[in-house]
Protein backbone atom coordinates (compact mmCIF):
# COMPACT_ATOMS: atom_id res chain seq x y z
CA UNK A 1 0.00 0.00 0.00
CA UNK A 2 3.04 2.45 1.26
CA UNK A 3 4.74 1.70 -2.31
CA UNK A 4 1.52 2.39 -4.41
CA UNK A 5 0.96 5.46 -2.89
CA UNK A 6 4.89 6.56 -3.45
CA UNK A 7 4.48 5.74 -6.58
CA UNK A 8 1.34 7.56 -7.41
CA UNK A 9 2.99 10.88 -5.40
CA UNK A 10 5.91 10.07 -7.80
CA UNK A 11 3.97 10.41 -10.82
CA UNK A 12 1.95 12.99 -10.46
CA UNK A 13 5.21 14.99 -9.56
CA UNK A 14 6.64 14.09 -12.52
CA UNK A 15 3.62 14.79 -14.32
CA UNK A 16 3.43 18.32 -12.70
CA UNK A 17 6.84 18.78 -13.78
CA UNK A 18 6.77 17.72 -16.93
CA UNK A 19 3.71 19.78 -17.46
CA UNK A 20 5.99 22.87 -16.58
CA UNK A 21 9.19 21.54 -18.33
CA UNK A 22 10.38 24.61 -20.87
CA UNK A 23 12.66 23.53 -24.26
CA UNK A 24 14.82 26.14 -25.41
CA UNK A 25 16.08 27.03 -28.47
CA UNK A 26 19.91 27.76 -28.35
CA UNK A 27 21.94 29.33 -31.63
CA UNK A 28 25.66 30.09 -31.38
CA UNK A 29 27.02 33.13 -33.22
CA UNK A 30 30.67 31.16 -32.92
CA UNK A 31 30.75 27.99 -35.01
CA UNK A 32 30.90 24.53 -33.56
CA UNK A 33 34.22 23.61 -34.19
CA UNK A 34 35.47 26.21 -32.06
CA UNK A 35 36.76 26.28 -28.17
CA UNK A 36 33.66 28.86 -27.31
CA UNK A 37 31.12 26.10 -28.73
CA UNK A 38 33.08 22.88 -27.17
CA UNK A 39 32.72 24.94 -23.58
CA UNK A 40 28.75 25.48 -24.21
CA UNK A 41 28.53 21.75 -24.90
CA UNK A 42 29.71 21.45 -21.35
CA UNK A 43 27.42 23.53 -19.93
CA UNK A 44 24.47 22.05 -21.45
CA UNK A 45 25.34 19.11 -21.12
CA UNK A 46 25.08 19.41 -17.24
CA UNK A 47 22.36 21.90 -17.32
CA UNK A 48 20.43 19.15 -19.40
CA UNK A 49 21.07 16.49 -17.27
CA UNK A 50 20.24 18.16 -13.93
CA UNK A 51 17.39 20.28 -15.50
CA UNK A 52 15.10 17.03 -16.68
CA UNK A 53 11.70 18.38 -16.01
CA UNK A 54 12.30 21.75 -15.67
CA UNK A 55 14.57 23.32 -18.42
CA UNK A 56 16.10 21.69 -21.11
CA UNK A 57 18.37 23.57 -24.35
CA UNK A 58 18.27 22.23 -27.72
CA UNK A 59 20.85 23.34 -29.60
CA UNK A 60 20.29 24.95 -33.23
CA UNK A 61 23.35 24.94 -34.20
CA UNK A 62 26.26 27.92 -35.08
CA UNK A 63 26.70 30.40 -38.07
CA UNK A 64 25.29 27.31 -40.60
CA UNK A 65 21.96 27.74 -39.23
CA UNK A 66 21.66 31.87 -38.66
CA UNK A 67 24.23 34.54 -39.75
CA UNK A 68 26.43 35.80 -36.60
CA UNK A 69 24.97 39.48 -36.99
CA UNK A 70 20.99 37.88 -36.85
CA UNK A 71 21.68 36.08 -33.66
CA UNK A 72 21.05 39.16 -31.38
CA UNK A 73 17.77 40.07 -33.27
CA UNK A 74 16.29 36.69 -33.09
CA UNK A 75 16.70 36.44 -29.26
CA UNK A 76 15.31 40.24 -28.95
CA UNK A 77 12.31 38.67 -31.07
CA UNK A 78 11.64 35.42 -30.03
CA UNK A 79 12.46 33.61 -32.74
CA UNK A 80 15.24 31.58 -30.82
CA UNK A 81 14.71 31.68 -27.19
CA UNK A 82 18.66 32.06 -25.70
CA UNK A 83 22.43 32.47 -27.75
CA UNK A 84 25.48 32.75 -27.08
CA UNK A 85 27.14 35.31 -29.01
CA UNK A 86 29.20 38.86 -28.75
CA UNK A 87 27.88 42.15 -27.95
CA UNK A 88 30.04 43.63 -31.01
CA UNK A 89 27.46 41.19 -33.26
CA UNK A 90 24.27 43.14 -31.85
CA UNK A 91 24.75 46.88 -32.21
CA UNK A 92 22.27 46.90 -34.62
CA UNK A 93 19.46 46.38 -31.61
CA UNK A 94 21.70 49.01 -29.49
CA UNK A 95 25.11 50.34 -29.04
CA UNK A 96 25.94 49.77 -25.51
CA UNK A 97 25.92 46.28 -26.60
CA UNK A 98 29.87 46.80 -28.08
CA UNK A 99 30.71 48.11 -24.20
CA UNK A 100 31.27 44.97 -22.68
CA UNK A 101 34.17 44.68 -24.58
CA UNK A 102 35.48 47.84 -22.46
CA UNK A 103 35.18 45.75 -18.91
CA UNK A 104 38.54 45.54 -17.16
CA UNK A 105 36.91 44.07 -14.02
CA UNK A 106 36.13 40.51 -13.80
CA UNK A 107 32.40 39.12 -14.67
CA UNK A 108 32.04 37.81 -10.89
CA UNK A 109 32.57 41.25 -9.26
CA UNK A 110 31.13 43.10 -11.88
CA UNK A 111 28.02 40.85 -10.42
CA UNK A 112 28.89 42.03 -7.00
CA UNK A 113 29.24 46.07 -7.95
CA UNK A 114 25.97 46.86 -10.13
CA UNK A 115 27.45 46.32 -13.20
CA UNK A 116 25.51 43.04 -13.88
CA UNK A 117 22.37 45.49 -12.61
CA UNK A 118 23.22 48.28 -15.23
CA UNK A 119 23.59 45.64 -17.92
CA UNK A 120 20.02 43.91 -17.37
CA UNK A 121 18.24 47.17 -16.81
CA UNK A 122 19.80 48.33 -20.55
CA UNK A 123 19.31 44.67 -21.69
CA UNK A 124 15.59 44.47 -20.56
CA UNK A 125 14.82 48.12 -21.39
CA UNK A 126 16.47 48.42 -24.98
CA UNK A 127 16.83 44.55 -26.60
CA UNK A 128 14.19 42.60 -24.26
CA UNK A 129 16.76 40.69 -23.42
CA UNK A 130 17.80 38.93 -20.16
CA UNK A 131 21.50 38.96 -19.93
CA UNK A 132 23.02 36.04 -17.76
CA UNK A 133 26.31 35.48 -17.81
CA UNK A 134 29.72 35.92 -19.28
CA UNK A 135 31.48 32.88 -20.53
CA UNK A 136 34.89 34.68 -22.13
CA UNK A 137 37.61 36.69 -19.84
CA UNK A 138 40.51 37.72 -19.26
CA UNK A 139 41.20 37.74 -23.09
CA UNK A 140 42.24 40.61 -24.58
CA UNK A 141 41.82 40.97 -28.67
CA UNK A 142 44.76 41.87 -31.10
CA UNK A 143 45.48 42.86 -34.89
CA UNK A 144 46.66 40.09 -37.20
CA UNK A 145 48.65 41.36 -40.24
CA UNK A 146 49.85 39.88 -43.20
CA UNK A 147 51.95 43.10 -43.72
CA UNK A 148 54.86 44.58 -41.55
CA UNK A 149 54.01 47.98 -39.85
CA UNK A 150 56.99 49.52 -37.54
CA UNK A 151 54.25 52.26 -35.58
CA UNK A 152 50.94 51.84 -34.83
CA UNK A 153 50.28 53.72 -38.24
CA UNK A 154 47.79 51.56 -39.95
CA UNK A 155 47.43 54.07 -43.20
CA UNK A 156 47.15 52.02 -46.17
CA UNK A 157 46.46 48.92 -45.02
CA UNK A 158 42.86 47.47 -45.34
CA UNK A 159 41.77 45.78 -42.32
CA UNK A 160 38.66 43.15 -41.65
CA UNK A 161 36.77 44.66 -38.52
CA UNK A 162 33.45 44.13 -36.44
CA UNK A 163 32.28 46.81 -34.40
CA UNK A 164 34.85 45.77 -31.52
CA UNK A 165 37.50 47.16 -33.74
CA UNK A 166 36.08 49.82 -35.85
CA UNK A 167 36.96 53.44 -34.47
CA UNK A 168 40.40 51.89 -33.14
CA UNK A 169 41.56 50.63 -35.98
CA UNK A 170 39.94 54.22 -38.15
CA UNK A 171 41.83 55.96 -35.29
CA UNK A 172 45.15 54.49 -36.87
CA UNK A 173 44.38 55.05 -40.08
CA UNK A 174 43.08 52.19 -41.40
CA UNK A 175 40.57 51.28 -43.66
CA UNK A 176 38.28 48.96 -42.54
CA UNK A 177 35.62 46.26 -43.90
CA UNK A 178 33.09 44.44 -41.73
CA UNK A 179 33.17 40.61 -41.79
CA UNK A 180 31.29 37.12 -40.22
CA UNK A 181 34.55 34.75 -38.72
CA UNK A 182 33.67 32.57 -41.51
CA UNK A 183 34.71 34.85 -44.58
CA UNK A 184 37.92 35.79 -42.83
CA UNK A 185 40.17 33.04 -44.44
CA UNK A 186 38.60 34.07 -48.00
CA UNK A 187 39.39 37.51 -47.74
CA UNK A 188 42.95 36.71 -46.42
CA UNK A 189 43.65 34.08 -49.25
CA UNK A 190 42.79 36.73 -51.90
CA UNK A 191 44.56 39.66 -50.79
CA UNK A 192 41.08 41.47 -49.79
CA UNK A 193 41.92 42.48 -46.21
CA UNK A 194 45.60 42.93 -45.21
CA UNK A 195 44.49 41.50 -41.53
CA UNK A 196 42.31 41.02 -39.16
CA UNK A 197 41.28 41.81 -35.47
CA UNK A 198 40.78 38.94 -33.16
CA UNK A 199 40.83 37.80 -29.65
CA UNK A 200 44.52 36.39 -28.69
CA UNK A 201 42.24 32.85 -28.73
CA UNK A 202 41.10 30.98 -31.34
CA UNK A 203 43.08 31.30 -35.14
CA UNK A 204 44.10 28.01 -34.86
CA UNK A 205 40.15 27.17 -35.01
CA UNK A 206 39.91 28.71 -38.56
CA UNK A 207 43.14 28.25 -40.18
CA UNK A 208 43.86 31.43 -40.12
CA UNK A 209 47.37 30.84 -38.97
CA UNK A 210 47.93 30.03 -42.73
CA UNK A 211 47.68 33.22 -43.64
CA UNK A 212 48.84 35.38 -40.69
CA UNK A 213 52.42 36.54 -41.17
CA UNK A 214 52.52 39.35 -37.45
CA UNK A 215 50.56 39.41 -34.47
CA UNK A 216 50.66 43.20 -33.20
CA UNK A 217 51.07 43.35 -29.58
CA UNK A 218 49.89 44.50 -26.87
CA UNK A 219 46.79 43.26 -26.84
CA UNK A 220 43.79 45.54 -26.24
CA UNK A 221 40.13 45.36 -24.45
CA UNK A 222 38.45 42.21 -23.24
CA UNK A 223 36.90 39.60 -25.62
CA UNK A 224 33.31 38.98 -24.46
CA UNK A 225 31.28 36.17 -24.92
CA UNK A 226 27.92 35.78 -23.44
CA UNK A 227 24.76 33.66 -23.17
CA UNK A 228 21.62 35.78 -23.21
CA UNK A 229 18.20 34.75 -23.56
CA UNK A 230 14.65 36.36 -24.57
CA UNK A 231 13.28 38.25 -21.90
CA UNK A 232 9.46 36.99 -21.95
CA UNK A 233 10.95 33.70 -21.55
CA UNK A 234 13.31 34.24 -18.67
CA UNK A 235 10.22 36.39 -17.09
CA UNK A 236 7.84 33.36 -17.77
CA UNK A 237 10.29 31.06 -16.13
CA UNK A 238 9.28 30.16 -12.50
CA UNK A 239 11.64 31.02 -9.41
CA UNK A 240 13.36 26.97 -9.80
CA UNK A 241 14.04 27.54 -13.23
CA UNK A 242 15.90 30.45 -12.87
CA UNK A 243 17.62 29.46 -10.52
CA UNK A 244 18.52 26.31 -11.94
CA UNK A 245 19.76 28.40 -14.89
CA UNK A 246 22.06 30.75 -12.93
CA UNK A 247 23.49 27.88 -10.56
CA UNK A 248 24.41 26.56 -14.15
CA UNK A 249 25.14 29.85 -15.65
CA UNK A 250 27.07 30.90 -12.75
CA UNK A 251 29.30 27.71 -12.78
CA UNK A 252 30.14 28.46 -16.34
CA UNK A 253 31.02 31.65 -15.79
CA UNK A 254 33.81 30.61 -12.72
CA UNK A 255 35.19 28.25 -15.68
CA UNK A 256 36.85 31.93 -17.11
CA UNK A 257 39.74 31.63 -15.73
CA UNK A 258 40.58 28.78 -17.99
CA UNK A 259 41.09 31.32 -20.85
CA UNK A 260 44.41 32.16 -19.14
CA UNK A 261 45.78 29.03 -19.76
CA UNK A 262 44.41 28.73 -23.34
CA UNK A 263 45.41 31.97 -24.38
CA UNK A 264 48.98 30.87 -23.05
CA UNK A 265 49.11 28.12 -25.44
CA UNK A 266 47.77 30.01 -27.88
CA UNK A 267 50.97 32.48 -27.75
CA UNK A 268 52.90 29.16 -28.33
CA UNK A 269 51.28 28.06 -31.27
CA UNK A 270 51.48 31.10 -32.54
CA UNK A 271 55.37 31.39 -32.52
CA UNK A 272 55.65 28.11 -33.38
CA UNK A 273 53.25 28.54 -36.36
CA UNK A 274 55.73 31.45 -37.54
CA UNK A 275 53.42 34.17 -36.58
CA UNK A 276 56.13 36.96 -35.59
CA UNK A 277 55.17 39.62 -32.82
CA UNK A 278 55.07 43.22 -33.69
CA UNK A 279 55.64 45.26 -30.57
CA UNK A 280 56.52 48.75 -30.15
CA UNK A 281 58.33 50.54 -27.41
CA UNK A 282 57.03 50.86 -24.20
CA UNK A 283 56.15 55.03 -24.44
CA UNK A 284 54.26 54.10 -27.74
CA UNK A 285 52.50 50.74 -26.74
CA UNK A 286 51.20 52.45 -23.64
CA UNK A 287 49.71 55.11 -25.79
CA UNK A 288 48.65 52.26 -28.78
CA UNK A 289 46.53 50.77 -25.51
CA UNK A 290 45.33 54.07 -24.31
CA UNK A 291 44.10 55.31 -27.37
CA UNK A 292 41.97 51.92 -27.86
CA UNK A 293 40.11 52.91 -24.23
CA UNK A 294 40.05 56.48 -25.28
CA UNK A 295 38.33 55.33 -28.84
CA UNK A 296 36.56 52.82 -27.64
CA UNK A 297 34.29 55.02 -24.50
CA UNK A 298 34.60 58.13 -26.60
CA UNK A 299 32.00 56.45 -29.15
CA UNK A 300 30.14 54.30 -26.76
CA UNK A 301 29.20 57.90 -24.83
CA UNK A 302 28.29 59.76 -27.25
CA UNK A 303 26.18 56.68 -29.11
CA UNK A 304 25.07 56.60 -25.41
CA UNK A 305 25.40 59.67 -23.42
CA UNK A 306 22.36 58.35 -21.34
CA UNK A 307 24.14 55.04 -20.12
CA UNK A 308 28.13 54.70 -21.22
CA UNK A 309 29.34 56.81 -18.62
CA UNK A 310 27.63 54.94 -16.29
CA UNK A 311 28.74 51.84 -17.78
CA UNK A 312 31.87 53.36 -17.64
CA UNK A 313 32.61 53.45 -14.14
CA UNK A 314 31.20 50.33 -13.00
CA UNK A 315 33.13 48.54 -16.12
CA UNK A 316 36.73 50.30 -15.39
CA UNK A 317 39.41 49.54 -12.83
O1 LIG B 1 36.31 39.64 -34.28
C1 LIG B 1 35.14 39.30 -34.04
O2 LIG B 1 34.44 38.66 -34.83
C2 LIG B 1 34.58 39.68 -32.74
O3 LIG B 1 34.03 40.73 -32.63
C3 LIG B 1 34.74 38.74 -31.60
C4 LIG B 1 34.23 39.09 -30.35
C5 LIG B 1 34.39 38.22 -29.28
C6 LIG B 1 35.05 37.02 -29.46
C7 LIG B 1 35.56 36.69 -30.69
C8 LIG B 1 35.41 37.55 -31.77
Amino acid sequence: MKKIAFAATAMLFALHAGAQEVTLRLVSAFAENTQYVKNLEGFMKKLNAEGKGSVQINFIGGPKAMPPFEVGNAVRTGVVDMAMTTGAFYTNIMPEADALKLTQIPAPELRKNGGYELINKIWNEKANMQYLGRVIDFTPFHLYLTKKIDKPDLAGLKIRITPVYREFFQALGATVMQTAPGEVYTALERGVVDGYGWPINGIFDFNWHEKTKFRVDPGFYNAEVSLIMNLGKWRGFTQAQRDLMMRHVIAFEAQNDSWKKVNEEDIRRQAQAGIQVISFDAATAKQYYDKAYEVGWASIIKASPQYGPQMRKLFSK
